[in-house]
């Protein structure tokens, strides 16, 4: 199936990349579509297509969250963390837990070397708490999962800002829950940004733009539908940038630097863009690589994040250039579309070198993690990494401040584990025997353990000393119970 249409007229490549879609749509919206008809005879052509087809809504770009007060040295926020709603279908209002309400949340844009600080007041009606992914932070801000708001309470999250540039998002974190108060949207960005960088040239303001990733599925009524899979994790059949089902975005021809998130709870995606055009990946989890990595195709598994740049000067005014998910059913092989609209100066460059190697200390313990589903006495099972599931009461080790250390994850199952460390990055040394992808040798602090495969990572347990969890980021997984903690010590 061809669904790229570089050159095509605009026209024509709507009704082919429409026609070309078969979608599996989780109700009949026809029925709701001739209803709603009277009522808004203004947009009568959208109410009668399906709101599942792709490339019906613009992309919507989340807000930045205004500090309440600031300083050269310091930002203030408040946040409510509460229900909402959110305009995902047409003519439907889709309940959500979100950040002030909405779905994502606000994005944070942070400075290195200036603190920030997030009131969390919990309007939501359950406990909850916060989890800054990717962030270095004292452990008591660290979201830990026994760490809880209790509804009606509030908590003050403070972030130094003292790694690295990279793209970082926060996330609820309740013990054992997080696979629903992800789904139901408390997810937002958090963009730390290093004046230092700014010699690079990367592409600014519009031209920088976070593209969170999610699925879902829905009900009749407009609401998110989840259904429990301890083994495979939720997998929806919409596919959500930004919270709009697979939106398009018009684009000028210049430099633009993507940043995807991949915040679905279980869902795992291969980018291609086009017909297979490059995207020159800049950044992974930790912040830049140390060179710009030329891919055609990028899998990402939930919670790591891909920084590209996309240069579409090679595409003509006119082009709709579809962002593709390679290892997607039918409903969700279209993640979102290009439309280039028009010519544009430019001001950014693809840089030719971006972040020195560090040196690291020397490898202080190698630890050996065996990741299996394991099954219990009266016919249940969970996830344990180990040979354990989660216990508040058990430090699975004790790592020394300052130092590295190998460890090795052991997937035993037939299911892949996105393994997530707390507080700190790693560095993958090899995936199953094999040197990692140029694009994976950044800091990370998520990698894929594929089925029965082996990953090699060599943590650096710099700045904070204190007590993490590390975990399974496929959210059903980490719920159930496929975590560990590790205390960190001076
Ligand atoms: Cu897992």
């Amino acid at each position: 199936m061809d669904w790229e249409r570089d050159g095509m007229t605009r026209r024509s490549a709507l009704y082919h990349s429409a026609g070309a879609l078969a979608l599996v749509c989780s109700f009949d919206f026809d029925k709701r579509g001739t209803a709603a008809r009277g009522k808004t005879s203004a947009n009568l052509r959208s109410q009668l297509a399906s709101p599942f087809e792709p490339f019906q809504r613009d992309l919507p770009i989340p807000a930045v969250a205004r500090p309440v007060r600031a300083t050269k040295k310091l930002e203030e926020y408040v946040f409510d963390m509460k229900p909402g709603t959110a305009d995902i279908l047409p003519g439907l209002q889709t309940p959500i837990l979100g950040y002030n309400g909405g779905f994502p949340g606000p994005t944070i844009k942070a400075r290195r070397g200036r603190e920030v600080q997030v009131l969390q007041r919990n309007q939501s009606g359950r406990s909850l708490n916060v989890h800054l992914h990717g962030g270095v932070t004292l452990p008591q801000f660290d979201g830990h999962p026994h760490d809880a708001i209790p509804t009606g309470e509030e908590r003050l999250y403070k972030y130094p800002n003292v790694a690295h540039s990279s793209t970082l998002w926060y996330h609820d974190h309740a013990h054992g829950e997080t696979a629903q108060t992800l789904f139901a949207g408390l997810a937002g960005f958090y963009l730390l940004d290093d004046p230092d960088d700014n010699h690079l040239d990367l592409p600014q303001g519009d031209y920088d733009v976070p593209l969170m990733i999610t699925d879902r599925s829905f009900n009749k009524d407009g609401s998110f539908r989840y259904r429990l899979d301890l083994d495979r994790g939720f997998r929806g059949d919409t596919i959500l940038v930004n919270g709009a089902v697979a939106p398009r975005m018009k684009v000028e021809r210049r430099l633009y630097r993507l940043r995807f998130l991949n915040a679905s709870n279980a869902r795992a995606y291969v980018l291609k863009l086009g017909n297979g055009r490059d995207m020159i990946q800049i950044g992974s989890d930790g912040g830049l690589l140390p060179a710009p990595v030329r891919r055609k195709e990028i899998p990402m598994e939930p919670a790591e994040r891909v920084d590209v740049i996309v240069d579409f000067r090679q595409f003509g005014v006119g082009s709709k250039v579809i962002l593709h998910n390679q290892g997607g059913e039918p409903s969700t092989s279209a993640v979102m579309r290009f439309d280039v609209v028009r010519g544009s100066a430019e001001e950014a460059r693809i840089p030719k070198l971006m972040r020195e190697e560090e040196e690291l200390p020397e490898v202080n313990a190698e630890r050996s993690w065996p990741l299996t589903f394991q099954g219990l006495a009266g016919g249940a099972s969970v996830w344990q990494i180990g040979g354990g599931g989660f216990s508040e009461m058990r430090i699975d080790c004790r790592p020394r401040q300052g130092s590295t250390e190998l460890w090795t994850w052991r997937n035993l199952s037939n299911r892949t584990h996105p393994m997530h460390m707390h507080g700190y990055h790693f560095k993958i040394v090899s995936m199953n025997g094999k040197a990692p992808h140029p694009g994976d040798r950044g800091w990370k602090d998520t990698v894929a353990v594929y089925p029965n495969e082996t990953v090699v990572v060599r943590p650096y347990f710099d700045h904070y000393a204190g007590l993490y969890v590390f975990h399974c980021h496929a959210a059903e997984h980490g719920d159930m119970s496929m975590m560990g903690q590790m205390e960190v010590v001076a």
